[in-house]
């Protein structure tokens, strides 16, 4: 009993140093210094959404710097911003308190006539997919583009 839980802890130790290894560029490349960000002078980030587009749908940010991203449902449809792979790539900060925390979900929903809002910061560098869930909308053009450069 007392070897297999040694061998056990030795195996999840293995296992921790080689998911490290493999997360070293990825760790890097996330180095953003959270206590420096100045959250009140976030840029806001207006974008539009109709059927079927985003406006803008290239959308072009800055590693490091916080952002205030507003969506704005101006169509007669429910839409909504779809992007795992941003989303899992930023920090967000609840806007009335303190807490900064990762995004837990993949997208942003918008109903019509209402506005949503995120006050975030890109983390890592990359270009990244977007479009609208709902079916059939991204077919009809409703999808873009997120770039973040260091
Ligand atoms: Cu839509």
């Amino acid at each position: 009993m007392k070897s297999f839980a040694l061998l056990t802890l030795a195996a999840s130790a293995i296992i921790f140093f080689i998911s490290n290894q493999g997360r070293g560029d990825e760790k890097s490349n996330a180095s953003c210094e959270l206590a420096k960000v100045n959250w009140i002078s976030a840029k806001e980030v207006q974008v539009d959404m109709t059927e079927y587009q985003f406006n803008p749908a290239e959308i072009n940010l800055s590693k490091c710097q916080p952002y205030l991203l507003k969506l704005s449902n101006r169509g007669q449809k429910g839409h909504d911003l779809n992007s795992p792979g941003f989303f899992k790539s930023i920090i967000a900060k609840d806007e009335r308190s303190e807490r900064i925390e990762t995004y837990p979900f993949d997208e942003i929903d918008v109903g019509v006539g209402k506005q949503a809002s995120l006050l975030f910061v890109p983390m890592t560098k990359g270009k990244f997919n977007f479009k609208c869930d709902k079916f059939g909308h991204a077919a009809h053009g409703m999808k873009g583009t997120i770039s973040v450069i260091d």
